[in-house]
């Protein structure tokens, strides 16, 4: 029999990219193909001009539940885990910070362990009404891979992400939005609707500007100040070199809409 696609594509007129992991029956659990074909999903994003922005979201109820932990085990019942991560979620995680894109994280449901992680790693995640975060990785004794420790103390304090990790807390969607975790919070049965929305907005924006701003951002998450204002500095020459200021400067100067969508 023929499995399915471990990730769908959906591109819209209007420059939207959705990728949808396609392992509803497993809360999206990871398996090595859906690893694979999302990296590469987002690789082959990065050179398609036509699209501008990409999404993120599960397919069905769940959003990710981290790795398939009926996949990780080889014959003698034993796991290489720092292999297994160099392979699969390290290169994917560094694809979406470093995708010159930007990436929405669509949080349709429970994103636990490893999904948690993807679930964070959006330049802006929005979340349904339904969706958890668990940091479920103590349930089996594990630590927090993919990422999360990196962004969750960066978003909640050491202390909270602690807390959060140590007791594998579900945060619901409220606690969400309030601890930092998404930027905006829908309804259920218009999630797919408003996240569309919100992407396209998101793609009638400058996009080098806006891939150069993410940029930018990484850096300074790693930097001092000092060296944060000339990054800042050497950036900003690369955005004012580009069309899509000239157009933003000629627009304002004609009191009309910008018309980044030509860039
Ligand atoms: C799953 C999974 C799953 C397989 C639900 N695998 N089937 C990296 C590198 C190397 C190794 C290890 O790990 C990592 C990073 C990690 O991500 S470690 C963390 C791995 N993930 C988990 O431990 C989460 C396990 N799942 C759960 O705790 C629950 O399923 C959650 C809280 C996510 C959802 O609970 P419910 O909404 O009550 O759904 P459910 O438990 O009934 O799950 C539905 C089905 O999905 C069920 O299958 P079944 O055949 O009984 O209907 C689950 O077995 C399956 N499933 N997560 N990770």
């Amino acid at each position: 029999m023929t499995q399915p696609e471990p990730v769908l594509l959906s591109k819209t007129k209007n420059a939207v990219l959705t990728l949808s992991l396609n392992r509803p029956e497993r809360l999206n659990a990871a398996n090595d193909e859906l690893l694979f074909a999302l990296t590469e999903a987002l690789k082959t994003a990065e050179l398609d001009n036509a699209m501008r922005v990409v999404v993120i979201t599960g397919s069905g109820r769940g959003f990710c539940a981290g790795q398939d932990l009926g996949d990780v085990q080889n014959r003698e019942g034993s796991t290489n885990f720092t292999e297994h991560l160099r392979h699969t979620y390290i290169p994917l995680i560094q694809t979406i910070r470093g995708l010159k894109k930007p990436v929405i994280t669509a949080v349709n449901g429970v994103a636990a362990g490893a999904g948690a992680s993807l679930a964070l790693s959006g330049d802006i995640r929005l979340w349904s009404e339904h969706a958890i975060l668990i940091e479920v990785f103590s349930n089996i004794a594990l630590i927090p891979d993919a990422g999360s420790t990196w962004m969750l103390p960066r978003l909640v304090g050491a202390a909270r992400a602690f807390e959060m990790m140590a007791f594998a807390e579900k945060i619901g969607a409220e606690d969400g939005l309030k601890l930092g975790l998404c930027e905006q919070v829908y309804s259920a049965g218009t999630f797919v609707d408003d996240v569309q929305v919100y992407a396209e907005r998101l793609a009638a924006r400058p996009l080098n500007a806006l891939a150069l701003t993410k940029q930018a951002i990484n850096f300074a998450l790693g930097s001092t100040l000092d060296a944060a204002l000339d990054n800042e500095a050497v950036l900003q020459q690369l955005a004012g070199d580009h069309a899509e200021h000239k157009e933003g400067v000629r627009a304002f100067a004609g009191k009309r809409k910008p018309d980044f969508g030509q860039f």
